[in-house]
């Protein structure tokens, strides 16, 4: 075959290519399909490649000639694969719009008309916070024997608790007065007596007291914890204690300060502050200078754990006790205890939490700190 005659074979070769992967390009559907067709042409062992490949080997006018249609071809080949993957990829972002269209003319849905009650919002609050420090939550009965609510924990027969004017007492039951739980100790009292150390629990429930003024209410809710194990000391004490209040308050360095004070149930015992400030009547939490009482607390009196049949040569632990309304109103701003439990619905739906908010335990729900 004379020369002329080899260059319009290999010529008509590269056009028939040039129209078949053009063909290829303009009918792919997608961006797989596109994608064998740029491998076919110009992958690895694609047919361009190949011909590229074969140049060396041509006497060295043909190659010339062959070389510089082959990288026409290639480049032809390679800007209309880009142009058809451009192309591809708006008709994919057109689809999702069309698809994903918002219609803004929707009325809003309807927010349902319930609400959950601070006291429920705070107590989950709590039992997540302590929930991953390791705690589980123990339940126990409002209705106690005195021997469970005060017998048990140390509290003597003449300790003013047990005054007429301070429980509500019931008819007697069996052995022991039957009493209204004054706190929630004599959940922990039935759970060292069931199960042995290591034990770590919080009660959160309701309590009983002959109160009421602006700041008692005759029912109002405690959460008490404690903490059973070997080798157990305040320093865990302090630190549980602080972990909790910073990450409740979601104030990182709220000041915070152990008081000595005095409990029956522990020794040694003590009274909790956090730090706060009060200008022109207003309070605020946080590092002002001052600081309000929030929580009792203490290492478990030896006796308390003997009365439970615990080793108290070997074992200690720590408890706390703090009143849901009172954390509960200083997180979220609410002025008088006793609108607690007026089941007033404007109320509720003012400082109540929606049931499908996650709550966030430092943040209270849907993120604000208070409503
Ligand atoms: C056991 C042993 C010890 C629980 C504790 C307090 C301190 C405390 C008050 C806070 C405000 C009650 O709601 S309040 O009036 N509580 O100061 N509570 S130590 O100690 C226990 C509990 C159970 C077996």
């Amino acid at each position: 075959m004379s020369e002329a005659a080899a260059l319009k074979k290999s010529q008509d070769e590269l056009s028939i290519l040039k129209e078949e992967f053009s063909a290829a390009i303009a009918t792919a559907k997608d961006a797989a399909a596109l994608d064998e067709v740029r491998v076919s042409a110009l992958g690895k062992k694609g047919r361009i490649t190949e011909l590229l490949k074969t140049l060396g080997a041509l006497a060295p006018e043909i190659r010339k000639e062959r070389g510089a249609a082959l990288n026409i071809l290639k480049d032809e080949i390679s800007s209309k694969l880009e142009a058809r993957q451009k192309e591809l990829s708006h008709a994919e972002l057109n689809t999702r719009l069309e698809k994903e269209r918002i219609d803004v003319t929707l009325p809003v849905r309807p927010q349902p008309d319930g609400r959950v009650h601070p006291i429920s919002q705070t107590i989950d609050e709590i039992v997540t916070l302590f929930g991953a420090m390791g705690f589980t939550v123990a339940k126990g009965p409002d209705i106690e024997s005195d021997y469970y609510n005060f017998t048990a924990l140390n509290i003597p027969p003449d300790h003013p608790a047990r005054d007429m004017q301070a429980t509500f007492y019931l008819p007697h039951q069996g052995e022991h007065p039957t009493v209204l739980r004054t706190q929630t100790s004599p959940v922990q009292i039935r759970t060292m007596m069931k199960e042995k150390p290591p034990i770590r629990v919080i009660a959160p429930g309701r309590t009983y007291r002959c109160d009421y003024d602006m700041t008692h209410t005759p029912m109002f809710h405690q959460v008490e914890g404690l903490v059973i194990d070997e080798k157990i000391h305040m320093g865990h004490l302090k630190g549980c204690l602080m972990d909790f209040l910073r990450s409740y308050f979601g104030i990182k360095d709220l000041p915070i300060r152990f008081r000595p004070s005095y409990f029956p149930f522990t020794e040694p015992s003590a009274e909790v502050d956090i730090g706060c400030s009060r200008k022109s009547g207003e309070l605020k939490l946080g590092n002002g200078g001052d600081w309000l009482e929030i929580l009792g607390c203490g290492m478990v009196h030896p006796n308390v754990l003997k009365n439970c049949g615990i080793d108290a040569e070997r074992y200690q632990g720590f408890a706390f006790g703090m009143g849901v309304e009172r954390i509960a109103m200083l997180k979220y701003g609410i002025p008088d205890l006793r609108t607690f439990f007026e089941a007033d619905l404007r109320w509720l739906k003012h400082y109540g939490f929606l049931p499908l908010d996650i709550p966030n335990p430092a943040l209270g729900s849907n993120g604000t700190t208070a409503r």
